[in-house]
């Protein structure tokens, strides 16, 4: 069975909504953050980079959030999470998926580990405060880009959906909030309203407000 290596509200809520909307069974895996787990030498097997999250499915290890979700919807293209091959769509769901992961999940990086971007102790205020500007630009340009959706996809609901619901969340400890983004906001809702999502947040232990 498939395991999920996760933490409560960490980047594997992502992988952990996308397998509940693919309805595929799996096992959640615990790591013990705050024993400093995801530095572990048995995890540093799986992940030789201490991050979370890492997937196993069989003989498949894989970790980077953005490639986890990438081999699910490829594994159940059924499913319809994401687009068939070779269409425009998706073009657009690949430009999504690769922004999302290396545009505001890695600026969100800088925001939650300031202290990694400088080794000048009294820089990593700095380093805040210009991160937190950085991402309001970036999710500024995202608000523009959904319009009013309802999704990333335009009508179609796909993986990528649950991947910005996730850095919505994340963007809830933003002097500006992302939720107050109205388009972005009203998707969070659309996001949160579906029984999956839902049963992730319940099953994370994670409580309201979610965004
Ligand atoms: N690019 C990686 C980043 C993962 C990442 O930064 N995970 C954080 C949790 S959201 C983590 O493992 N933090 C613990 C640490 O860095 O020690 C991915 O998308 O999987």
């Amino acid at each position: 069975m498939i395991e999920l290596h996760y933490y409560p509200g960490n980047a594997s809520l992502f992988p952990h909504m996308l397998l509940r909307e693919l309805e595929v069974p799996f096992v959640l895996r615990l790591v013990d953050r705050d024993a400093g787990a995801q530095t572990s030498p048995a995890y540093l097997k799986l992940n030789p980079n201490g991050k979370i999250p890492v997937l196993i499915d069989g003989e498949v290890v894989i970790y980077e959030t953005a490639a986890i979700a990438l081999y699910l919807t490829d594994t159940y293209p059924q499913k319809g999470l994401s687009p068939p091959p070779g269409t425009p769509q998706r073009a657009d769901y690949y430009r999504w998926m690769v922004h999302l992961s290396n545009t505001p999940q890695a600026e969100f990086r800088a925001w939650f580990y300031p202290h990694e971007f400088t080794t000048d102790p009294d820089g990593v205020a700095g380093v805040k405060t210009a991160t937190g500007l950085r991402l309001s630009d970036v999710f500024g340009r995202i608000e523009g880009l959904l319009g009013a959706g309802p999704w990333l996809l335009g009508e179609r609901f796909s993986a990528a959906d649950l991947y910005l619901l996730m850095m919505t969340r994340w963007g809830r400890t933003l002097p500006n909030p992302i939720r107050d983004l109205p388009n972005l906001g009203a998707h969070a809702a659309r996001v949160l309203a579906r029984p999956a999502v839902a049963a992730t947040f319940k099953a994370e232990g994670l409580e309201a407000p979610f965004v």
